[in-house]
């Protein structure tokens, strides 16, 4: 054709361009199937490549056990916010006595083991600490996949029920009249020794919405006696981070530190561990009458994670000012847990708003971000009259990296084991 051409390099991708078209077009198509499968691909070899910072989902696997154990919602015995024993007030709800159960009840927890033999629980970190009674933080990031294997080791049934994410009818955990039959029925009340494994998908409905930061936390919780378990202690916090903002572990990426907290009045006379706890704890269990206003009102644990008056280990709720600190809050129970959690010394946006107080009821769950520019060791409580009365309080701390001797020079621990 044209012989004036002398040079051999262009005539490579002329020969290029001669290949027949419908050869092309099959090479270009396969290479675009082959890139568009990747993130498939890499999602099914399930955590051994990096799942965000431009990588593909994850499958992310937990081993969460129903575990009986004897929570003390004052460890310390005394009261950490006036660093006195209790007084009379406070008593009401931590003094052991002949018809009076004290601070430490039977419980139904939620914890973490390393794998499917559930012989090891999984430690938790210092980051972890504060978590007190919560389960274990199960975090995912939009695309991903959660599977929870969940293992009941209690003597009645339980089950994993999560919000936000997506299941079908054998990943539910909820017992109803919904239609379903045999094979998905096993997920709704996990039998004592049991062990079924939950599977949940991560759609972007999961993940933060137009308003949201860069994650949110959505609760699970055991629904088979729903109130019974509720109040036997079966809650824990999920986190899900958008995809462009998930670290490899799936926190997210623009956050220093994260805190979860729940406020509940732990109601522990609807617990069913009620008559056990009389018969462990009471020191003359014959003379409890469960029936008595009084008894009833020493059984109202009006708690943060777990804890009253102050006795949330200070150390784990500690900070760096100028850290980016993202607060996740949940509030659950019953009519009496209307909890307005507020932090003195600085404030958080939520909600889309500045503030300092944050509203919670029954099963809200609010996100609320801090960058604290005041160190110090600071009040953060419900703002309930009733309730600070009772306990609800706790203290964090804000220390200054920068300054020697930083915060109110408290450097010391609570003391808490
Ligand atoms: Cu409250």
């Amino acid at each position: 054709m044209d012989g004036n051409v002398p040079a051999p390099g262009p005539r490579r991708p002329r020969r290029l361009f001669t290949l027949p078209r419908a050869v092309l077009l099959v090479l270009v198509l396969a290479l675009v199937a082959v890139l568009s499968s990747l993130p498939g691909l890499i999602g099914r070899t399930a955590g051994t490549v990096p799942a965000q910072d431009g990588h593909g989902p994850q499958v992310r696997s937990y081993f969460i056990a129903a575990d009986e154990t004897v929570w003390n919602y004052a460890p310390t015995g005394a009261n950490q916010l006036t660093g006195k024993p209790f007084d009379e007030t406070a008593a009401v709800f931590t003094r052991q006595g002949p018809d009076r159960i004290g601070s430490s009840y039977i419980k139904a927890l939620y914890r973490e083991y390393t794998d499917s033999s559930f012989r090891t629980l999984k430690p938790r970190s210092a980051a972890e600490e504060h978590l007190g009674m919560l389960g274990p933080v199960i975090r995912a990031a939009v695309g991903d996949t959660i599977t929870v294997v969940f293992k009941n080791n209690l003597d009645r049934p339980a089950a994993v029920h999560v919000h936000g994410v997506f299941y079908d009818k054998a990943s539910e955990g909820a017992p109803y009249n919904d239609g379903t039959g045999a094979a998905q029925k096993g997920d709704d009340a996990v039998p004592p020794g049991g062990v079924y494994t939950y599977s949940y998908k991560v759609p972007e409905r999961a993940g933060p919405g137009p308003m949201d930061g860069s994650s949110v936390m959505w609760m699970y919780h055991s629904h088979t006696d729903e109130v019974g378990d509720d109040y036997a202690g079966l809650v824990g916090p999920m986190v899900i981070t958008r995809a462009d903002a998930a670290r490899t572990d799936g926190t997210p990426n623009d956050v220093d530190r994260e805190f979860f907290v729940q406020f509940k009045v732990s109601n522990e006379n609807a617990s069913p561990y009620l008559q056990r706890n009389i018969q462990r704890f009471a020191k003359n269990p014959a003379s409890v009458k469960t029936k008595d206003e009084e008894f009833g009102e020493s059984n109202l644990m009006h708690s943060i994670n777990g804890y009253v008056y102050g006795n949330l280990p200070l150390e784990a709720m500690t900070m760096n000012k100028g850290e980016r600190v993202r607060w996740y809050l949940m509030g659950m129970g019953t009519e009496v847990d209307l909890h307005t959690p507020h932090w003195h010394g600085n404030t958080v946006t939520a909600l889309g708003m500045r503030t300092d107080v944050v509203s919670l009821l029954p099963a809200t769950m609010v996100t609320a971000d801090m960058v604290p520019d005041d160190p110090g060791t600071w009040l953060f409580h419900c703002h309930v009259n009733d309730h600070i009365t009772a306990g609800m309080m706790v203290r964090y701390r804000v220390l200054d990296p920068g300054s020697p001797g930083s915060g109110d020079g408290n450097s010391t621990h609570t003391g808490h084991s």
